[in-house]
């Protein structure tokens, strides 16, 4: 039994904790576990219209890989299992709700690829960002290289990666590595009230545009284009949408049911 990730919902939004503050809430095999199955069970919970993932104490989101795993002497099945470890981050390109991460402290190697991972981040203002994986005689291995150069573009994304260098939370917002900052003591209000937001609209329009957003993002502005007229056709068939649009004549709040 092991409470390294933990689960509660609560007005619509699904709060996902990684729960090993006396580590700095480092990855390890329990978390690669258990990370995925609380997405997954709460992207398919249909009392949930948000995800935030965040961080337990007041040191760190995540420090990154455990490093105490990394000392264990290389197996024949090395190969293998780093392929099982690449899988868990997999599980937030699933989820079709929207995942916000809410960033304090310290975000290094596999903490900045969860945060990456999200769709939203916001951070506290004493977040550090980094990926010091080629100090370690390895490379960002849960999406760095890759999220990070999508994120930030070519010339920033190889600047972090080769350096390994930390961000502070200020130049992360300038850079456009996370959108919003809140004070250290109000993060966890900022992160709710953000989940809040969204949760209260229209469940369909939400998870389409953010298949829209993300999926466009790979493809090319011809294709996109189709994309973004297809999930907007299917849209106009939603109850939700005549719901959004008799609430604004008849002048009362909508209520949305995500059909
Ligand atoms: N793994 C395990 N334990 C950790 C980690 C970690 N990554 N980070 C911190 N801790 C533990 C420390 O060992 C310490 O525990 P204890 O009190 O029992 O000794 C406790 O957390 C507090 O840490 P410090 O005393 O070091 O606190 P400081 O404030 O002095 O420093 C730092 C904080 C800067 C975060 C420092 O702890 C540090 O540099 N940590 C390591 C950061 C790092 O390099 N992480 C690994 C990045 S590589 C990676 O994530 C690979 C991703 C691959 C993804 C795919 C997975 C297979």
């Amino acid at each position: 039994m092991t409470d390294a990730v933990l689960v509660h919902t609560q007005d619509a939004v699904a709060w996902i904790t990684l729960n090993r503050p006396d580590a700095m809430n480092a990855i390890n095999e329990d978390v690669r576990r258990l990370l995925p199955e609380a997405l997954a069970t709460a992207d398919a919970d249909p009392q949930v219209r948000a995800i935030v993932v965040r961080g337990a104490g007041p040191r760190a989101f995540c420090a990154g890989a455990d490093i105490k795993e990394f000392v264990a002497t290389p197996q024949p099945t090395a190969y293998r299992q780093a392929r099982v470890h690449r899988h868990w981050i997999a599980a937030f390109d699933r989820a079709v709700k929207p995942v916000i991460a809410a960033v304090h402290g310290h975000c290094l190697g596999g903490g900045l690829e969860i945060a990456l991972a999200c769709d939203i981040r916001i951070a506290a203002t004493d977040a550090l960002f980094g990926l010091p994986e080629t100090g370690h005689g390895i490379i960002p291995g849960a999406g760095g290289t890759q999220r990070l150069t999508r994120v930030l573009g070519l010339g920033l994304a190889l600047d972090l990666v080769l350096t390994g260098e930390r961000l502070d939370a200020q130049r992360a917002l300038a850079m456009g590595l996370v959108s919003r900052l809140a004070s250290p003591d109000d993060l966890q209000q900022a992160a709710g009230d953000l989940a809040r937001r969204i949760a209260a609209r229209p469940p369909l329009a939400t998870q389409f545009a953010k298949e829209a957003v993300r999926s466009g993002a790979e493809l090319s502005l011809a294709d996109g284009m189709r994309l973004e007229s297809d999930l907007c056709s299917h849209l106009v068939d939603t109850q939700d949408r005549v719901e959004a649009a008799l609430a604004f004549q008849e002048k009362r709040p909508p209520r949305y049911t995500g059909q």
